[in-house]
């Protein structure tokens, strides 16, 4: 969202530099203000694709992310851990669906990642990006957006009520209880997954992780990010302000998720594991207040 301001307040800044009046930036449209120059922030360079994108086939994502100094930002964490490097997460405008991907970062920071786009529709790109921390101008994660309409009638969704079981390619989630969530206050949810078979499933370690919990609020596409880890995993701890939260799982078939989300709402959990050489996204819908 700030990023998105902070857009806004270039494109505006740019207006009132060119000989444009009342083109309608705020309310003021008097030629006697003074100039101020945008804010220095981090922003997109050369966003592809620039037009329009096709559902089933690859589609390539490539973008710089350039730093509020003017150059790349081409210095990422690495590391075991999940929250390194930049990650795409891709949401549908229906909130419907989801696409979590990994990133090619070359040396000059130019990022891509290949992407298919399941169906029509207009999609969120979510650029997650955790640098390394080389001054007190770089934060420890942050992300930027950018919409890609996918060509063709989108079939749009309406968010289903809350189910505590969801079947996934023969492969069951089931959340324990019903959650009571608040907005800024971890909590927990317990969910067991057992195969097509009905036995506990094994869990394997993933880009860092059991299990990625990703959470699109309904309507406005906000995102938060939480991680379940093996035991003793590192920098598996996801932070919103003060607070902070980390998944946990010891015994096959079992998770025990964090949630951790800044608004209340309707939020949509996508829970992603990666079992018996399956990727599988587990949707469920949850109320915050
Ligand atoms: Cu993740």
């Amino acid at each position: 969202m700030r990023a998105g301001l902070a857009r806004r307040h270039l494109l505006c800044a740019a207006l009132v530099a060119a000989p444009l009046f009342g083109a309608g930036c705020g309310s003021g449209s008097a030629p006697s203000a003074p100039t101020i120059a945008a804010a220095r922030t981090f922003h997109l360079a050369r966003f592809r694709p620039a037009g329009r994108a096709h559902a089933g086939r690859p589609t390539l994502i490539s973008f710089t992310i350039i730093q509020p100094s003017g150059s790349p930002l081409a210095a990422y964490k690495t590391g075991s851990g999940p929250h390194t490097g930049v990650d795409l997460i891709i949401v549908r405008s229906d909130d419907s669906s989801l696409l979590y991907e990994d990133t090619d970062i070359a040396a000059n920071g130019r990022i891509t990642q290949p992407v298919v786009f399941p169906s029509p529709g207009r999609y969120r790109i979510i650029i997650d990006a955790y640098p390394i921390e080389t001054s007190a101008a770089i934060p420890r994660n942050f992300q930027m957006f950018r919409w890609v309409t996918v060509a063709g009638a989108a079939k749009l969704r309406t968010v289903p009520a809350f189910n505590p079981t969801v079947s996934v390619d023969g492969y069951r989630f089931t959340v324990q209880g019903r959650p009571s969530l608040h907005a800024d206050q971890a909590a927990f949810m317990k969910i067991g997954v057992r195969d097509p078979r009905g036995r506990p499933t094994v869990f394997t370690p993933w880009r860092g992780a059991l299990a990625h919990a990703i959470f699109i609020r309904a309507g406005s596409l906000d995102y938060f990010h939480t991680h379940v880890c093996s035991r003793g995993a590192t920098n598996c701890t996801s932070l919103l302000g003060a607070a902070k939260v980390t998944g946990t799982s010891t015994t096959p078939g079992k998770l025990t998720v964090g949630v951790l989300v800044p608004v209340p709402g309707t939020w949509r959990l996508f829970l992603l594991v990666y079992v018996d050489g399956h990727y599988l996204t587990a949707p469920f819908t949850l109320t915050v207040t």
